[in-house]
């Protein structure tokens, strides 16, 4: 049923998203979105979430998309604001987040380069267009009331339609504020756009006997398998078929990492032949982008919601366009349906080293973290073993630590949710973790896992934590400095006097130090420092009580440097 709705431009649009059961809204406000916040101060309905950078903004929409499946509301400024977001945006659009960006538009005939406003040559939608689900996904409401309603509604189907991702709407700053504008909306309508169902029974027939006579298919569950929850139908299909499992870089826990048949990153090491004996030759990717690089197998198969990279960067012999929860169902049926029982047995039997191998990499975790529990530092195998022991079991995680290790945290099924940035741009975790807690609630324990360097991207987000008693537990893996890019720069020029010498320009933090429980602390956020592998475990625990309260807490770990230069303390030191 369509019904006029009647006042100013702001008040149209609270109006639609409040139709479109939008519960929350993140922002940094500006004067250019007056007449939103006039809207939203008349209809005290939504919840503002208000962060004092657009990067912890665009962080929190994301975070809170992530864990509610709904989609995240911003409220951003005019250019200058909107262009602060980019880096998180860039994290949204990679990672296929859901994220509906409002800001006014200053765009003005009668002045040019007014402060903060696009200006001739730069228009504010356009602008932000690169960083959106694509090409169709930045618009702007410059003169027409009506199209404010339209186009918000346009916004968030686009968001939430495979392949999902961040869209941008830019409104005239002036008709957000004009009194007396009309419009039309459709009274509870929908913007959702059914999904597309099963695979046809054909292709799952197909697929089912592929895998079957496969000597050693090799399973890839992707993001979109945590997006439908289709984790347990993954983990069935895994044990009929008693399949090795990989992942590739994703931003959900989409199968069990503790479970016997996960094998590790793709591709697959030279190592799993040799334990296992077999070759992998076939790949089954569920709900994934995608793998990045390229594809070993003979064979490749895909499946899932998003069509978007099937089949670009290398060919398919069977691909389909579905959703996974029945689909899987289906597979694993068929599987036993279409096999007789004694080949069903054979599966296990020919690939029974591949428990061998799983076990082996974890066997091999437990052992980096035997050869240093004597440290006084805490080794970052330490920390992993301890958070593993003391965090709940439905405890999330978000994860913003290059160097940090997770093989022995329990992700997954029935197990710890996670997430991390996605695009790798650092400034996520903070933001991530505080939309990620607004979505779970008070019960489930959220704990923010993050480099020193990454906390420095978005140090003024626990404010935000404190205003809202988002209580999440915050473990600060400090190593005082970019370990990771030293690293990567070591493999890149091994043979550089750079690394020769240990002299890495630019990555040691420290001198001065800083203080993280005060930064926490000044904000109010409570905290402590953990500086030996003594003190670690009761922190922690006191850390697991602090949120259990409901009160955020925060812990300094400092934690040794792994690998190439790990010695180094180095930096170009001048002062003015
Ligand atoms: C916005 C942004 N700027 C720069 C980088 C490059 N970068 C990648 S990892 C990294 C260091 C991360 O340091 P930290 O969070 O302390 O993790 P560590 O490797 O020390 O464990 C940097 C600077 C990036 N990824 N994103
Ligand atoms: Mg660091």
């Amino acid at each position: 049923m369509r019904k006029t709705i009647t006042g100013t431009g702001g008040m149209l649009l609270i109006q639609t998203l409040k139709d479109a059961g939008v519960e929350y809204i993140f922002t940094n406000p500006g004067s250019a979105e007056t007449g939103i916040f006039a809207a939203l101060s008349e209809d005290g309905d939504q919840r503002l979430v208000v962060a004092k950078h657009e990067g912890l903004v665009a962080a929190m929409a994301d975070g809170y998309h992530r864990m509610s499946g709904k989609v995240g509301v911003i409220i951003a400024h005019v250019m200058g604001g909107s262009y602060q977001l980019a880096g998180q945006l860039f994290n949204s659009q990679v990672a296929g987040s859901s994220l509906l960006v409002i800001a006014g538009d200053w765009a003005s005939e009668l002045q040019d380069y007014r402060g903060l406003a696009p200006f001739p040559g730069l228009s504010q939608a356009e602008s932000m267009r690169p960083l959106m689900k694509d090409a169709r996904c930045a618009y702007q409401v410059i003169a027409n009331p009506a199209a404010i309603t339209v186009a918000t509604i346009r916004a968030l189907r686009e968001a939430t339609t495979a392949p999902t991702g961040p869209v941008y709407l830019s409104i005239s700053a002036e008709l957000l504020h004009t009194e007396g504008l009309e419009a039309q909306i459709g009274e509870e309508a929908q913007y959702r756009i059914e999904r597309p169902g099963p695979a046809r029974a054909q292709t799952v027939e197909t697929i089912a006997r592929r895998l079957g006579e496969a000597k050693c298919p090799l399973v890839m569950f992707g993001d979109d398998v945590w997006r439908e929850g289709a984790q347990a139908e993954a983990v069935r299909l895994a044990e009929v078929l008693e399949a090795p499992v990989v992942s590739t870089r994703q931003i959900f826990a989409n199968f069990p990492n503790r479970h016997p048949l996960y094998c590790g990153m793709y591709p697959t090491s030279q190592e799993f032949e040799k334990v296992t004996g077999l070759k992998p030759d076939l790949l089954f990717l569920v709900g994934c982008q995608g793998v990045h690089g390229s594809v070993g197998e003979p064979y490749v198969m895909q499946i899932g919601p998003n069509p978007l990279l099937m089949g670009r960067h290398y060919p398919l012999d069977v691909a389909a366009q579905c959703e996974l929860r029945e689909t899987l169902h289906n597979l694993s049926e068929a599987l036993t349906r279409l096999h007789a029982s004694d080949r069903i047995a054979t599966w296990a039997r020919q690939r029974a080293k591949v428990r061998a191998y799983a076990r082996l990499l974890i066997e091999r975790e437990e052992g980096v973290v035997r050869e240093h529990e004597g440290d006084t530092i805490v080794h970052p195998a330490l920390l992993e073993a301890h958070l593993a022991e003391v965090m709940p079991r439905n405890s999330v995680m978000v994860q913003e630590s290059s160097t940090a290790r997770t093989t022995l945290l329990p992700f997954g099924y029935q197990d710890m949710a996670w997430t991390r940035s996605g695009g790798g741009s650092l400034g996520f975790g903070v933001g991530a973790a505080i939309g990620a807690k607004i979505a779970v609630g008070r019960e489930r324990p959220v704990v923010l896992h993050l480099g020193d360097g990454a906390l420095g991207y978005s140090a003024a987000g626990f404010w935000t934590m404190a205003r809202y008693n988002t209580a999440i537990l915050t473990i600060v893996s400090n190593n005082e400095s970019y370990q990771v890019v030293r690293t990567n720069w070591a493999k890149e020029m091994p043979d550089s006097k750079m690394v020769r010498d240990g002299k890495y320009p630019g990555l040691y933090l420290s001198a001065p130090e800083v203080d993280y429980v005060a930064l926490a602390g000044s904000q109010g956020v409570a905290g402590e420092s953990v500086k030996t592998l003594k003190e670690l475990e009761p922190a922690l625990r006191r850390g697991v009580d602090q949120i259990r309260q409901n009160r955020p807490y925060l812990i300094d770990v400092a934690v040794a440097r792994e690998g190439v230069g790990a010695d180094s303390t180095w930096y170009q030191d001048w002062k003015l």
